[in-house]
């Protein structure tokens, strides 16, 4: 079982404001596959070729049908404890006077869909869809009983229709990004859970939470770019250790 040190939980019970940075890993007990772990998506693929604006109008429909694949797999599953427990805590802080503020990079939005609230998304979202020349919003939506083998086609240019997710290369959400760097560099606590902080900016937010004086938390099975940053790490799946962490978080007395 998990033990955490007294230090650890007393910081985190009296800590006022806290900030999240989430990555696939918090999703992979949900049963959605992560990028770089080994099974994982980027396996047979490079990230430029399927997740850039180049790769899709190389390659529409190899582009479109990996995106529905993710999506088929995203519209069955649910959030796991690792979800349900940031949304008590959110509850937690908030309910003490606290804030808690929670950036992800992923896409599935199983954080909205556990309760998470004001969820910052870095890398935009898998759901929604908007055409790739005119930029206008699409109302097409993926449910399993269509088979939409090719981007349907913009109404009002012709163009083709792509998920509303960042690629490389493209900007951030500039008002997520600020926000989420605001949160970094003003938080007491930062977690970084299931990333491997190999895609930046998103990556630079522990480091910059870390400068500016709050302590780092990653909890991740495997080694990262930052661990060596961390001054605590919790080498454990998130599903599992975070509900331990703020069990005793909450039973707290000073
Ligand atoms: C941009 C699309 C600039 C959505 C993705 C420095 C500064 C700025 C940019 C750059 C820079 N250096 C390089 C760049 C360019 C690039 C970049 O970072 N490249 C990397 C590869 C070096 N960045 C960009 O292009 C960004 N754009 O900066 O634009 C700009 C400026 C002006 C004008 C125009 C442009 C855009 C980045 C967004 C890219 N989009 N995907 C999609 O299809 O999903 S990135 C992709 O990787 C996903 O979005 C994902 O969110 C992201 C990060 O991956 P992770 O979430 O960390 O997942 P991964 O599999 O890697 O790791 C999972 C971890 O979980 C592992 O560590 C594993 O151990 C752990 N784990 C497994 N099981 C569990 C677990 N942990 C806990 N519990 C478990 N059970
Ligand atoms: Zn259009």
């Amino acid at each position: 079982m998990y033990t955490f040190s007294d230090n650890l939980i007393k910081t985190l019970a009296e800590a006022r404001k806290i900030a999240v940075l989430t990555g696939a890993g918090i999703s992979a007990e949900s049963g959605v596959a992560t990028f770089r772990d080994p099974n994982g998506l980027w396996a047979k693929f490079r990230p430029e070729e399927l997740a850039s604006m180049d790769g899709f109008l190389k390659n529409p429909l190899l582009v479109w049908e990996w995106y529905q694949a993710r999506r088929e797999v995203i519209d069955r599953v649910k959030p796991n404890p690792g979800h349900t427990t940031l949304v008590a805590m959110q509850d937690w802080y908030e309910e003490c006077g606290g804030s808690f503020t929670l950036i992800t990079q992923n896409v599935d939005r199983l954080h909205q869909q556990a309760g998470s609230r004001d969820v910052l998304e870095l890398h935009g979202n898998i759901i929604e869809n908007y055409c790739s020349r005119c930029k206008k919003p699409h109302e097409y939506r993926y449910t399993a009983d269509t088979d939409v083998k090719e981007p349907p086609r913009c109404g009002y240019c012709g163009g083709m229709i792509r998920p509303a997710v960042v690629w490389f290369g493209e900007m951030l959400p500039v008002d997520a990004l600020e926000a989420a760097q605001d949160a970094a560099s003003e938080c007491e606590v930062f977690f970084s859970i299931g990333t491997s902080a190999e895609v930046y900016p998103a990556a630079g937010l522990p480091i910059e939470a870390k400068r500016a004086g709050a302590m780092f938390i990653e909890v991740n099975p495997n080694q990262t770019a930052i661990t060596r940053y961390a001054d605590v790490v919790i080498a454990a799946p998130s599903g599992e250790a975070l509900p331990v962490l703020f069990e005793k978080v909450r039973a707290w007395q000073a």
